[in-house]
């Protein structure tokens, strides 16, 4: 249910429930957190393409599983987060090689959050993000609620959240919720290419600056000084630094190894 390929250095994973516009069930987790792994395991990967397949990105839990007409215990959906939802939510971020994300169409509920969690989100002109939790009684979740407030602040946060009304991929960008809305039939070329130009970069210094970028939001100004300055002495002694500096010094492309 998650199609994995690898190429130029790019491990794409593609969501592939498209009869259910990529709907969450426990095999597509399962599917998804393996491809995570190996892109976190194998020194070939360099860069993650994050997508789906189909006309949807993801439209979050799939819901015609969970049908409470059926009768049964209640469900303990805390126990379905932290087994399913919260390991793959975590290894996006934590892993050290960027992760694109080309939301091909609509993002409902934690397919929506997920998108946001990745670390260059580019959605197709046509996609709209919604926080659909509010419609089923239900609080966002997969970080939406740290993501979007940290983002857009409280304001827009809780009137997307709590009227669950979709937010087109241009209104997205310009907020700062995404990095740009793409014309349909660009985006998948385009997410390729910004994802082939970063797995062929300096991607331990980029490992680096996500980890950076991503403790500023705990750290104090001095903390952060001290993070850069640990960072930039690893950074110093790569491969790929003396490999920049001497083919800037060679009026030459770089060769980069992600060592
Ligand atoms: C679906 C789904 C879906 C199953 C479309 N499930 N089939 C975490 C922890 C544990 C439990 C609960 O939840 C969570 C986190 C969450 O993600 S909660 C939020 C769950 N998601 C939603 O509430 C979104 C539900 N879907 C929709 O509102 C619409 O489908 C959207 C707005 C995404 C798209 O609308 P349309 O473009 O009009 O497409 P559609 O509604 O016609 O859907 C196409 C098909 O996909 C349809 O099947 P059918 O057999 O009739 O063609 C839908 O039933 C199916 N589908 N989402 N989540």
């Amino acid at each position: 249910t998650v199609l994995s390929a690898l190429a130029d250095g790019v491990l794409t994973l593609t969501l592939n429930r498209p009869d259910k516009l990529n709907a969450f069930d426990e095999e597509m987790h399962l599917a998804l957190r393996e491809g995570l792994q190996r892109a976190h395991d194998d020194q070939d990967v360099r860069a993650v393409l994050l997508t789906g397949s189909g006309r949807g990105f993801c439209a979050g839990q799939d819901l015609g599983n969970r049908d409470p007409r059926k009768g049964g215990p209640k469900p303990d959906l805390g126990s379905t987060l932290e087994r399913f939802y919260n390991p793959n939510m975590r290894m996006i971020r934590s892993l050290s090689k960027p992760v694109i994300c080309a939301v091909n169409g609509v993002a409902a509920g934690a397919g929506a959050n997920m998108a946001l969690v990745c670390d260059i989100v580019l959605a197709a002109r046509s996609a709209k993000f919604i926080q659909a939790f509010s419609k089923i009684g239900l609080v966002p979740d997969s970080g939406g609620t740290w993501s979007l407030t940290r983002i857009l602040g409280e304001p827009r946060a809780k009137a997307l959240m709590l009227t669950a009304e979709p937010l087109m991929a241009e209104t997205a960008a310009d907020w700062g919720l995404i990095w740009k809305a793409v014309d349909d039939e660009a985006l998948m070329t385009e997410a390729q290419a910004l994802a082939a130009r970063l797995a062929a970069g300096a991607t331990l210094g980029l490992g680096l600056t996500k980890e950076l970028i991503q403790a500023a939001a705990t750290s104090s100004f001095d903390d952060q000084l001290d993070l850069e300055r640990d960072a930039q002495q690893r950074a110093g002694h790569s491969a790929d630094y003396a490999e920049g500096v001497t083919a800037f010094l060679e009026k030459r492309k770089p060769e980069f190894t992600g060592q």
